[in-house]
């Protein structure tokens, strides 16, 4: 290998590693001016190479120019390169403060069906949940409401067949329960439910939770003692019960239960209807003759059953007077509620 070959290749070396090193656009210029300046070195080396003697000049002539075209297309290469890093950073503010996300939360039924279900957890029920779209005779039949009864009517029902409708309420839960499980019983059953109704306070769908307790000598005062003890945690513990008589089909006797107005304290207003009362429950002894669909022994067990709507409960707690507001998907609404 003569001199100037071997000169060509360390000259190569050093500027692929010039044009690998430049950071910077005037780094680059630097390289480029060092080498094929006017007096850059490859310049002078073509130079040098033209006083040759005639047999030497094609070969190396030929190396050096190989170099050059090389060396001209890296650089322009390292340029754009450079040129585009550079437009990058200066549209990429890094000192700009970044972007909040946004941030989901839990929608208000589900919050307070959960704060329902921990309360009664925590007092020892265990939570079970079944399937919305259900048959007539847990729905109707085993819940002491044959066809015909007028009960039927109190509640305007989707049906999906002949003898399946989109459950009511959640009380076929505790027939199904009761069915596969003896004595003791203490459960609640949350969830969804469906009835042929619209207007500010109701939906045709709905959340319902209700509660069963079923034991040797369970009676009255244990449903008291025990919607009391729901009603403080809930509500505070100053929460103020009333039990007022009623009719429901599957419990008896039936009682429905008022708290005292939570906005007025009893002193009477526009959400209680100056009444000092609002209605939160439905409850009662369970109906002996529902024990005979399930195989128990109403001379030897006793319980009590309780129902709630989620929606209304988490209207009266947090003052919310349109039950729609709770399915119009509007942010501003949902945003108002976390944990
Ligand atoms: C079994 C036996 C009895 C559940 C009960 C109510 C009273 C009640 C309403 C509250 C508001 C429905 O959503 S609402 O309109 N519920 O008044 N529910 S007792 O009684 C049962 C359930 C299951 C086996």
């Amino acid at each position: 290998m003569t001199r100037l070959e071997d000169q060509i290749r360390s000259i190569r070396e050093e500027a692929l590693t010039g044009i690998s090193h430049a950071r910077e656009l005037s780094d680059l210029e630097e390289v480029r001016v060092r080498y094929l300046g006017k007096k850059g070195i490859v310049t002078q080396l073509l130079k040098e190479i033209g006083k040759l003697p005639p047999e030497s000049r094609p070969t190396l002539g030929r190396y050096a120019n190989e170099l050059k075209a090389e060396l001209v297309q890296l650089i322009k290469e390292k340029r754009e390169g450079l040129l585009k890093a550079k437009e990058t950073r200066e549209f990429l503010d890094i000192s700009m403060p970044g972007r909040v996300p946004l941030r989901g939360n839990y929608h208000p039924i589900t919050l307070v069906l959960r704060e329902i279900c921990e309360i009664f957890v925590r007092m020892g029920y265990e939570v079970v949940e079944g399937p919305k779209v259900e048959l007539e005779y847990y729905n109707f039949e085993a819940l002491n409401i044959p066809k015909d009864h007028p009960a039927r009517d109190m509640q305007a029902t989707f049906f999906v067949s002949d003898r399946v409708v989109l459950r009511t309420h959640t009380s076929p839960m505790q027939v199904r329960t009761m069915e596969a499980q003896r004595p003791p019983v203490a459960i609640i059953a949350p969830g969804k439910v469906f009835r042929r109704d619209s207007d500010v306070s109701h939906t045709p769908m709905f959340h319902q939770v209700e509660g069963l307790l079923v034991d040797k000598g369970v009676s009255f005062g244990d449903l008291k003692g025990t919607l009391l003890m729901f009603a403080r945690e809930m509500f505070g513990k100053d929460a103020k019960l009333r039990f007022r008589p009623s009719f429901f089909p599957f419990t008896e006797p039936s009682a429905e239960v008022d708290i005292e107005c939570v906005l007025c304290r009893g002193k009477g207003c526009r959400t209680c209807k100056n009444t000092g009362w609002l209605e939160i429950l439905g409850s009662g002894m369970v109906h002996p003759a529902l024990y005979r669909f399930v195989d128990y022994d109403p001379e030897e067990v006793s319980g009590f059953a309780f129902g709630m709507g989620v929606e209304r409960i988490a209207m009266l707690k947090y003052g919310i007077d349109d039950i729609q507001l709770f399915y119009k998907n509007d942010l501003r609404f949902l945003g108002q509620f976390f944990l």
